[in-house]
């Protein structure tokens, strides 16, 4: 089994879709093996957005990551990477998949409701990041 960390991001929180969105991923197969509501500070979601430092939607991500509750979580399920991926759906909401959760709450490409990680070896460092 691999896992991986799904991130229900503020602005899904303050749309009441935790719901919805555990319910899409465990009708996927994933199983969640632990959860926690935090409102990150700027010094966490930066560090957790690094890559992205150099890029003008740098300081609005932190801001938007910053601006309320998120719920990371951990998901199990064999192929968990890549899977979960394909269920969360395209960066841009318009250009997401019929289906996905970005395409059912994600409002633009910075509001795209969840993050989810891209490579087994980032997975383990984010989950790393929210569940010492
Ligand atoms: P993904 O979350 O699909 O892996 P990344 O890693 O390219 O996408 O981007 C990380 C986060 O940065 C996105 N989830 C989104 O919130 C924000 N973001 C990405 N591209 C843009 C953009 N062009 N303008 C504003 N925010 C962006």
């Amino acid at each position: 089994m691999d896992r991986t960390l799904l991130i229900v991001k503020p602005d899904a929180v303050k749309k009441n879709a935790i719901g919805d969105i555990i319910r899409r991923v465990e009708e996927r197969g994933f199983v969640v093996r632990d959860i926690r509501m935090l409102i990150q500070t700027s010094e966490q979601a930066g560090e957790f957005y690094e890559v992205h430092k150099e890029r003008p939607f740098y300081n609005d991500l932190v801001e938007f990551m910053t601006s309320g509750p998120c719920v990371p979580m951990v998901l199990e399920r064999d192929d968990a990477v890549p899977l979960l991926r394909k269920v969360v759906g395209a960066t841009n909401p318009e250009e997401a998949d019929e289906g996905t959760i970005r395409k059912a709450h994600g409002a633009n490409v910075q509001n795209n409701a969840v993050h989810a990680s891209d490579s087994p070896e980032n997975a383990a460092n984010e989950i790393t990041f929210y569940f010492q």
